[in-house]
């Protein structure tokens, strides 16, 4: 643990009431999970029906109306990088302490985030705006090809190392989690390395307990009707 680290606090985490992903694990609720489990961290979960994202208690936590916010004793926040990034600023297994590695590692965080993932995000937005028209492919040429050049650096980059810094850290579960949303696709496919990547990252005994954990959240949670704000 480095410096003043959560306490004996048990945080929580939004999720959505009936995840769109059916237990896939897709939803960013997984990442923050998987981090939380990386540290053996117990946490509790606050589903969140759709009709109340927007509503002015959640907007309170996430300014979106979006899943995931996160809350620990007098602290509240969002984004799943952030949320990644807090956990992991006080403890060496998910952020180096030795500073250029560090520095590193949080360059990789924001690269899942801010490089990679916004890419794949547009790609499956363009996939689902455009499914079924005869132009489909034309549309999201540029997309493709930007998410090829994002892929082809990445799959370089991991070709002689394990994780994207010199051990697993927070920036490997951002990553992962981005591409894991694009099994279904078939785009990872031509990308052997980055498919072992994924493969290594979800044998890790943190992940599959937070993939358990969301599974349950979704097979046993049902979104409930309105109650008004
Ligand atoms: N940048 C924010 C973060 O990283 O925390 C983005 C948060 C976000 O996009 N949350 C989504 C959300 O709440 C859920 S994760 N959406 C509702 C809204 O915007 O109103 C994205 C997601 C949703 C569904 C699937 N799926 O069905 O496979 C996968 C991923």
């Amino acid at each position: 643990m480095i410096g003043e680290g959560p306490a004996n606090t048990r945080p929580s985490v939004t999720v959505f009431a009936a995840s769109p992903d059916q237990g896939r694990g897709l939803a960013r609720d997984m990442t923050v999970r998987w981090a939380l489990e990386e540290l053996g961290r117990d946490y509790d979960i606050k589903p969140v029906p759709m009709v109340k994202l927007k509503s002015r208690d959640h907007l309170a936590l996430q300014p979106f109306g979006q899943i995931p916010a996160y809350q620990d004793g007098a602290l509240a926040m969002f984004e799943s990088g952030a949320i990644v990034l807090h956990l992991a600023q006080h403890d060496e297994r998910l952020l180096p302490s030795e500073p250029a590695d560090r520095a590193l590692t949080a360059a990789w965080i924001f690269a899942a985030v801010s490089t990679v993932e916004p890419v794949i995000v547009h790609l499956e937005t363009a996939l689902r705006a455009y499914a079924g028209e005869t132009w489909q492919a034309e549309a999201i040429r540029p997309l493709r090809d930007l998410l090829n050049l994002r892929l082809c650096a990445l799959e370089n980059h991991l070709k002689h190392r394990e994780w994207l810094g010199e051990q697993f850290s927070g920036a490997d579960i951002l990553m992962i989690q981005a591409l894991r949303r694009l099994d279904a696709t078939g785009l990872l496919s031509p990308y052997l390395r980055l498919s072992v990547y994924i493969e290594q990252g979800t044998a890790r005994p943190a992940f599959k307990r937070a993939f358990a954990a969301q599974l349950k959240t979704w097979e046993e949670t049902t979104d409930v009707a309105p109650t008004g704000d």
